[in-house]
């Protein structure tokens, strides 16, 4: 994910600017650019292939002096990472343009310009903005009006900023499923993709909905949506560690992080999905590519990001319809194994410093996989260094040992590479529309989870007295019984187990009793009526069920049974809001026992040991 930042003010902007791409460079650094417009009214522009610090180093010797600029840290979608993809872009020498995104209907828009006479200079998508508003500018004449002429004719997602010599106090800045913020300030406005990029000029913050345009000047925000209307948006104020290594309101590490989840799954999807489709190339340059045929998938990984690959291996033969096997690191590095033709590795690691996981990637690429995918909540480290496409999650820094927002963030992004991979093998528009649409409505979905806590809290009771516990679940609910399973015995110590609810009567039966409480996910789906025995069967035994239902499941509250009623979810997305309250109640489970929540006897954040 690329990193946009901007700014207009009575100072020259240059240290503005690179400092808030030092703070986005965790979006993407293969390369980074910076344009201003100076005194003399020209536009001066600087760009280099790597770091930020290889452009603050070449910009020492030949600084740019202005008032007004923008600049741009890149992760290239659309062609090859070097100097001339790099943004900012221009069009002739007047106008200059940074972009987060990607833009579908780009190769189009591109035949249109070329043959108006406009000639390109890069391979990006991006470029054909700077020259569509160019062209406009030429019969509108006003840099607001060519830009929001431009976007009517852009499909796919964007936050642009853009600046003209000719019009050097203003620049113009919008946003279509890529984050843009406005920071404000006194005598001076900001723009970048993330407030934590502005906090050494600003704590004031306004935050463009999808569909905003806005013209932003040293004294004044003006801004219109999606219908013209003129609109304010409220300014917030930064709240000092929001988002850094501070447990802030909260007791624990470990419950702040899960109530960041609406927050961070909304960020994994931006910029990847419109409001119909997933965008591919936002798993990469060569991800089209590198997807076709692909004929088998090969998941590796350890813990939570484990049970992560267990889900997607439902969703990718599901969507997709290409068998994948699912292995943990550990195993999977000291067998032999048969590697069928096209086999894309997929590795998931929320540090991608997992001894095991990276071993095991090292492994496979000696070992001629297709490709290499890595998801990854740590940009820089060794597994996305070493991996040939890559999604990053945006959960921010874990710090709580047990995994929460991670794996929530793995799962998203799971689902999005699951639908780029389904779409190359037939899955109907439709179909994608469906499911997208459900992805759009987790981050509200996993909020109405969270105002059940109090509830939750109160069900926790039940379990602290008690040393075994059972989780169960059927279909793509099983993993999310796995990690709750795991969460419980993480932080709590008490001995759980997870099992496909079909397995009850092969074994795990014979444990049950009234000291055994049984836990049991229950989303909607075509498996429920099937899941309603095996609860009967545990009931018949005395034990002592507490199920978390979709209300449509129309699972009654009896004796022995203690009923959850959650929000309605489409089956593909149940298991990440379904994840939410098993972490909540193990949560709160450890805290009656009084352990250490967020650093757990015995176990450490990042496994980089074998
Ligand atoms: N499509 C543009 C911007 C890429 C981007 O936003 N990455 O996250 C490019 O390839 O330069």
């Amino acid at each position: 994910m690329c990193g946009i930042v901007g700014a207009v003010s009575e100072r020259d902007v240059q240290g503005i600017l690179l400092e808030g791409l030092r703070r986005l460079e965790y979006r993407g650094y293969d390369s980074a650019g910076m344009a201003v417009i100076g005194g003399d009214h020209s536009v001066q522009r600087a760009r280099e292939v790597g770091k930020v610090a290889s452009l603050a180093a070449a910009m020492k010797t030949n600084p740019l002096a202005g008032h007004l600029g923008i600049a741009h840290t890149r992760w290239a979608t659309h062609g090859e990472p070097s100097q001339i993809n790099a943004h900012p872009h221009m069009s002739g020498d007047r106008l200059a343009i940074v972009h987060n995104g990607i833009i579908e209907n780009y190769q189009e828009l591109r035949e249109e310009l070329r043959g108006e006479g406009f000639e390109f200079t890069s391979q990006t998508d991006t470029e054909v903005v700077a020259h569509l508003i160019e062209k406009n500018y030429r019969s509108l004449g006003s840099l607001y009006d060519s830009v929001r002429a431009a976007i009517a004719r852009l499909r796919g997602a964007y936050a642009l900023a853009v600046v003209h010599a000719d019009e050097p106090d203003h620049l113009v800045v919008c946003r279509e499923g890529s984050p843009l913020v406005i920071g404000v300030g006194i005598g001076e406005n900001f723009i970048a993709s993330d407030q934590l990029a502005l906090l050494p000029v600003t704590d004031r913050f306004m935050f463009l909905e999808e569909g905003d345009i806005a013209d932003i000047r040293k004294d004044g925000i003006a801004i219109l949506d999606r219908e013209g209307q003129s609109v304010e948006r409220e300014i917030t104020r930064f709240e000092h560690g929001a988002d850094s290594a501070d447990k802030g309101e909260y007791r624990h590490f470990m419950l702040k992080e899960i109530y960041e989840q609406p927050r961070v799954i909304k960020a994994t999807m931006e910029g990847r999905v419109t409001n119909t489709r997933v965008l591919e190339q936002a798993l990469g340059t060569d991800a089209e590519n590198l997807l076709e045929n692909v004929r088998h998938v090969q998941i590796i990984a350890c813990g939570t990001s484990y049970h992560a690959g267990m889900v997607a291996r439902y969703w990718i033969e599901e969507l997709a319809g290409v068998p994948c096997s699912v292995e943990v690191a550990s195993e999977f590095r000291y067998r032999k194994h048969v590697i069928q033709q096209d086999t894309l590795f997929l590795c998931i690691s929320q540090s991608g410093e997992t001894a095991d996981t990276l071993a095991a990637l090292r492994q496979a690429k000696k070992a001629g996989f297709r490709a290499a995918l890595a998801i990854c909540n740590v940009p820089g480290s060794s597994l996305v260094r070493e991996s040939d496409l890559v999604i990053m999650t945006q959960a921010g820094p874990e710090i709580g040992v047990a995994s929460t927002k991670a794996f929530t963030t793995q799962l998203t992004a799971l689902l999005i590479f699951t639908l780029a991979l389904a779409r190359q093998n037939g899955l109907p528009e439709e179909q994608e529309a469906e499911i997208v649409k459900a992805i759009h409505l987790v981050p509200g979905q996993v909020s109405d989870v969270l105002a059940l806590d109090g509830e939750i809290a109160e069900m926790s009771k039940a379990f602290m007295d008690k040393h075994h516990s059972l989780f169960l679940g059927r279909g793509s609910q099983f993993p999310v019984a796995l990690e709750g399973a795991l969460k419980l015995k993480e932080i709590s110590y008490i001995h759980a187990e997870a099992y496909p609810a079909g397995e009850l009567k092969h074994g795990p039966l014979a444990l049950v009793d009234s000291e055994m409480p049984v836990v049991t996910v229950a989303p909607n789906n075509d498996l429920v009526e099937k899941l309603k025995s095996n609860l009967e069967e545990v009931r018949a035994r005395g034990g002592e069920l507490f199920v978390f239902a979709d209300k449509m499941a129309n699972v009654k509250p009896d004796e022995g049974i203690h009923v959850m009623q959650l929000p309605s979810v489409h089956p593909i997305t149940a298991p990440i809001v379904y994840t939410v309250p098993l972490q909540l109640l193990s949560y709160h489970v450890a805290v009656l026992k009084g352990t250490d929540v967020d650093q757990p006897r015995n176990l450490a954040k990042s496994v980089t040991v074998e």
